[in-house]
């Protein structure tokens, strides 16, 4: 473990990108504080494992309640943990779902991250804390250029988008204005098995799995033409942490380079999963999967169609790799494989645990 006497705050700690990264601070010897929401049934399972009871001396990681959409309860926890480094990772962070939700999306993720840069300048901490703004490959939304890099215009196609490109850009400016040591991190997607259970690869993994065990009969899915550069969330959290140790402030992409259409993923799963699949019919009606007796696993459901799609994401990630020394790892391949394995371990695990 290398030693560091420093102080972190994260935002969205019990999420998967806060868990990953709470873990990787305390490896490298920070004291680490994350922000987490009140709800009425757990939202901590993803920490479990480094959750400190409160009662124990010389703990390092604790956790605060809070809100990015309350204001003083951000003050007030900046003011007490007086982090040397904050990691802006909470947000509504389903494209979908903030179809449904665009003000509250618009204020959780484009106006919390305002109100933590100026909780920071309330407090006069412009110099010694730093700030990392998890904005998105989402940002580029319809196609301008591939593959998409720093320069690319942005050009977001969801209230999400729209609320990040709001994030993004307060981020530089304060940055320029007041001398502020900020960063955007320009994420494509990573997923990992603590990916939340209904964005598109965890979804895929879990029903395959869910399948194979003969738990559920059938997978319902939106467009699968659209094309990600999926990588694992462990790798792009390690990014993060690169990004503010750097002299200067700036903003980076993290991307595989590489990109991978949905169907294709769902093919993988299911085969990782021991279900080989074909894809039988091209209309969108009776597009789908089915396994050699015909039986259909994998059909789309529009309700899963977005009114505004993003079509292909594939990055260059040329910037991270010279300035930060950053790359990914795992292929979106193994990615498939790793997911899959997690899933079919917890579902038989549930079985064991359940079956007395
Ligand atoms: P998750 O959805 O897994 O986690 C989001 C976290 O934010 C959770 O801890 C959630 O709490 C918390 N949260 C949500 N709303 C609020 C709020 N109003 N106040 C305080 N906390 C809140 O996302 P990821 O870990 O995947 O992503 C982390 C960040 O990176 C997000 O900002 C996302 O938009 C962004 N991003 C993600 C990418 C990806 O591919 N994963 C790519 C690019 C950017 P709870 O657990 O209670 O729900
Ligand atoms: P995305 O991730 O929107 O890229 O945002 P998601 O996994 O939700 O969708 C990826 C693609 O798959 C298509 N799709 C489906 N998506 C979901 N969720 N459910 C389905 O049933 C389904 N069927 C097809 C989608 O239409 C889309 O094209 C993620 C989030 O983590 C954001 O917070 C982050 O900013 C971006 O990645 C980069």
């Amino acid at each position: 473990m290398q030693s560091s006497s420093k102080t972190a705050l994260i935002t969205g700690v019990t999420g998967q990108d806060g868990a990953y990264l709470a873990h990787l601070l305390l490896e490298k010897g920070y004291e680490v504080h994350g922000i987490k929401r009140r709800s009425s049934s757990f939202n901590t399972g993803r920490i479990e494992d480094i959750y400190q009871d409160p009662h124990v001396d010389n703990r390092r990681f604790h956790l605060h309640y809070g809100d990015l959409t309350d204001s003083t309860n951000l003050i007030r926890i900046v003011q007490e943990v007086k982090p040397a480094e904050i990691y802006n990772l909470a947000a509504q962070s389903h494209v979908a779902v903030s179809f449904e939700t665009p003000e509250y999306t618009a204020n959780s993720d484009a106006v919390g991250a305002l109100r933590l840069l100026e909780a920071m300048r309330i407090l006069g901490m412009e110099k010694s804390c730093r700030f990392y703004q998890a904005s998105t490959s989402e940002l580029y939304g319809l196609v301008q250029e591939v593959p998409q890099r720093e320069t690319t215009p942005f050009y977001p196609r969801s209230p999400y988008a729209a609320a990040k490109l709001y994030a993004y850009w307060i981020t530089v400016n304060y940055r320029e204005a007041y001398g502020m040591h900020a960063s955007n991190g320009i994420l494509f997607n990573h997923e990992s098995p603590l990916r939340g259970e209904t964005f598109v690869t965890r979804k895929i993994t879990r029903a395959a799995a869910a399948i194979a065990l003969g738990r559920q009969d059938k997978l319902y899915l939106g467009n699968l033409d659209a094309q990600r550069d999926w990588g694992h969330a462990k790798e792009y959290v390690r990014g993060m942490w690169l990004m503010m140790q750097q002299d200067e402030p700036d903003d980076y992409v993290l991307a595989t380079g590489e990109t991978t259409y949905v169907r294709d993923f769902v093919r993988w799963a299911f085969e990782d999963a021991g279900i080989p699949i074909e894809f039988r019919g091209e209309g969108v009606e009776e597009k789908g999967y089915a396994q050699s007796d015909g039986r259909l696993l994998v059909e789309v459901d529009p309700r899963y169609f977005r009114p505004t799609e993003v079509d292909l994401l594939i990055g260059d990630p040329a910037k991270a790799h010279q300035k930060l020394g950053w790359r990914h790892e795992t292929s979106v391949r193994e990615l498939a494989r790793e997911m899959v394995e997690a899933d079919m371990q917890v579902m038989r695990n549930e079985t064991i645990s359940g079956s007395d």
